[in-house]
């Protein structure tokens, strides 16, 4: 029996599975389960996934190589090279992490996690400094991941990112997409890429090369209001989920291919095809 589209939809709206890579790799086997012979059904599915969450650019980019391909293979392929992307990210992300560092980080990546994992793998004593990510909280997933993993983690409230920052070694966030103008991630990593600059502590932004981004707009999701707060007559309130951060302020990119500058990354966009 097909699987619901409707019900996958939903969790995908609801957060329930979140993060540019899940929501890339939780799609593209939704995909192969509801048409396994990549016809118009879907087609039809795959757009309404990628507009659920239309901002992160991984899903749609395997969706460009799956409209060639169309086989099960190919979803299997690309979700093995998603998800062994993350070993590599760690290897060489471990090896900008001393011992004795303390990380800030914003929102729920897997892959900047997977740096900080690496990196205790490694021998090396890291803490971590989580924010709460107003307003849908994903921090809580990140400190609750960390705990499970044994790595000392402290939640604190966005606004706190200033009063934290003289006692952070380094922040390292992931990535929606990673686009000429700069790096798309959660609401709040741009302030906290600023604060970082003004302390001049280095920013790393995480991010399979999948997140190379050529679409030509970037549609930045704008989620219900109510998530910021309940209805108020006569009070207007906007939900954006994600800001872009100028890569005038971004240290490092680890990829699965390396650590990159900024400027090779706008190389590579250039050069990207899918
Ligand atoms: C999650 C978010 C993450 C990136 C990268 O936003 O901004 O930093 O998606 O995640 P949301 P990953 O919770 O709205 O999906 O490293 O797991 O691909």
């Amino acid at each position: 029996m097909r699987p619901s589209l409707q019900r996958f939809v939903h969790r995908l709206k609801a957060l329930e599975i979140q993060g540019a890579k899940q929501i890339a790799i939780r799609s593209l086997l939704f995909l192969k389960a509801y048409d396994p012979t990549f016809g118009r059904t879907f087609e039809r599915a795959a757009k309404q996934l990628e507009a659920a969450r239309p901002t992160a650019v991984v899903l749609h980019n395997c969706l460009e190589i799956l409209r060639r391909e169309r086989s099960t293979e190919s979803v299997d392929v690309l979700v093995n090279r998603l998800r062994n992307a993350s070993e590599e990210i760690g290897r060489y992300g471990a090896k900008l992490i001393r011992s004795g560092c303390v990380v800030m980080t914003h929102c729920h990546s897997g892959e900047a996690l997977a740096v900080v994992k690496a990196a205790k793998r490694a021998g090396r004593r890291v803490g971590v400094i989580a924010t709460l990510t107003e307003p849908a909280h994903q921090g809580i997933r990140t400190a609750r991941e960390l705990r499970n993993a044994g790595i000392p983690v402290t939640l604190i409230a966005d606004p706190a990112i200033g009063f934290f920052m003289p006692h952070v070694d380094v922040i390292i966030t992931g990535s929606d997409a990673m686009r000429r103008e700069g790096n798309v991630n959660k609401i709040g990593t741009y302030p906290l890429a600023l604060v970082a600059a003004k302390h001049r502590k280095p920013y790393y932004v995480v991010g399979n090369t999948f997140k190379l981004d050529r679409r030509k707009t970037l549609a930045i999701e704008e989620r219900p209001p109510g998530e910021v707060w309940r209805a108020m007559k006569g009070v207007k309130m906007r939900n954006p989920a994600f800001d872009i951060t100028p890569w005038q302020y971004v240290t490092r990119v680890i990829t699965e291919r390396g650590v990159k500058t900024p400027k090779q990354i706008v190389k590579m966009i250039e050069q990207s095809k899918w």
